[in-house]
């Protein structure tokens, strides 16, 4: 009998294809990626490293690996590839581990401002085992350079992150390790948003400033979920013993077996960027984000743009979220910088374009569902969350069922649906 499962997957295929998948940090991955990673490779136990596994018959496996590390190292211009870790979030804590302490001071920027959970936000391991030091972005909703200076020198970080989840704009690394330098800092960049635009020529490459470099694989590199930590040769000199740590970190550290079928993928996605095609792909991901911005009343210099909703009302980042998605179009609600409601009922919206381009839109695809994105947001005036914080769950979820019977909003959806059945997604037929 054929399993439950694949009719779920059928489901969600559709709405793959229907709607408009705009959360920043997915991408649709290519054929070649899917069949890797539904190969025999999942069978496989392969604790350790090429040459130096545990247990036996890893000769092929030490041959993919092998290769996935090599892609890496040419792609991303470093000694060093490793592509074990299972994803981002243990990449980022096997990173924190190789360099530092438990309880040394790591510095990293605020969750409100844009930063990631594992760079030292509140209930993370990196606030749990180290000492965590967030800096912020200013007024212009830019890094704080001269804050996170201030603050470097105050506490003596062993560790700066210089990575970002939710923020708009290019990061100039020379300032990070300007800074570090002062203090004896070792700065990790994390680039999982941005790996693909880097490696696509369209961002500056961290490598010649900082000592470490981690990313997903999933996000803009457009691979299978997983993440890479990589060392520079800046990184090596420093510390010759870095990749030794790091391994270390990964396993007996964090990990046990390496998820062979991921490692397979990774490769492909990497053999992948490392066309001319992908080149093309990224600088267009960067092209469709400004104009979408441009179109929303803001700015993007990368694959994001943040959107803050405080014209339309109070904390309506869920109200937002829910409107999009009752019109085809997936988006996450986000804290804005200095949110001014919290973090649970944030007041804006991320949203972005790299699997919007892997289908092919463009310019004036953008220019169209930036119209569609704003007529849904004039549906949730009115919706402000309550002030007395008792009673915001449940106006949530009754605005969840309102906004689903919204006639304006599902007419968009018939709207977003004609449109995006025009633009194929690799895998869905
Ligand atoms: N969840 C990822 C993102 O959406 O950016 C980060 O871990």
């Amino acid at each position: 009998m054929s399993s439950k499962v694949f009719k779920l997957i059928e489901e969600e295929k559709k709405r793959q294809i229907e709607g408009l998948e705009m959360i920043p940090s997915e991408n649709y991955v290519s054929v070649d990626v899917l069949k890797a990673l539904g190969s025999i490779l999942t069978n496989k136990y392969s604790e350790g490293f090429p040459g130096r596994r545990y247990y036996g018959g890893n000769e092929v496996i030490d041959k993919i690996e092998n290769y996935a590390s090599d892609l890496a190292k040419k792609l991303f211009k470093v000694p060093v590839a490793l592509v074990q870790p299972y994803s981002g979030s243990p990449a980022n804590f096997a990173a924190t581990m190789a360099v530092c302490e438990p309880g040394d001071v790591i510095m990293g920027l605020s969750l409100s401002s844009g930063g990631h959970l594992t760079h030292g936000a509140h209930l993370s391991f990196s606030s749990i085992f180290y000492k965590a030091v967030n800096y912020s972005v200013g007024a212009d909703w830019k890094i704080d350079f001269d804050e996170l200076e201030k603050l470097a020198i105050k506490h003596k970080p062993k560790l700066i992150w210089a990575g970002t989840t939710a923020y708009p704009f290019k990061l100039d690394y020379k300032k990070f390790r300007d800074i570090a330098d002062k203090v004896g800092a070792t700065v990790v960049a994390d680039i999982a948003h941005i790996s693909g635009l880097i490696v696509g020529g369209v961002h500056d490459s961290p490598v010649p400033y900082v000592e470490v470099i981690t990313t997903t694989t999933h996000k803009t590199l457009r691979g299978p979920r997983g993440a890479m930590i990589m060392v520079t040769d800046l990184g090596m000199k420093k510390d010759p013993e870095l990749k030794a740590k790091l391994e270390r970190a990964i396993i007996p550290g964090l990990q046990g077996g390496p998820h062979n079928h991921q490692t397979a993928a990774i490769a492909i996605s990497l053999e992948e960027a490392l066309t001319p095609a992908f080149k093309k792909y990224a600088s267009q991901v960067v092209k469709n984000a400004a104009v979408l911005a441009k179109e929303l009343g803001t700015v993007s210099e990368n694959h994001l743009v943040l959107l803050s909703l405080t014209d339309y009302g109070k904390g309506m980042g869920y109200q937002a979220q829910y409107a999009l998605e009752t019109a085809g179009i997936t988006v996450n609600k986000n804290t804005i910088p200095n949110e001014p409601i919290s973090p649970f009922y944030p007041s804006g919206i991320r949203m972005g374009t790299p699997a919007l381009t892997t289908r092919g839109m463009k310019e004036k695809d953008m220019i169209k569902i930036a119209s569609w994105i704003k007529r849904a947001l004039e549906e949730i005036k009115g919706l402000d969350i309550p002030e007395q914080k008792e009673e915001r769950a449940q106006y949530i979820k009754d605005t969840k069922v309102s906004l689903a019977k919204n006639k304006n909003l599902l007419k968009i959806k018939e709207e977003v649906k004609n449109f995006a059945l025009k633009f194929p997604v690799p895998g869905i037929d």
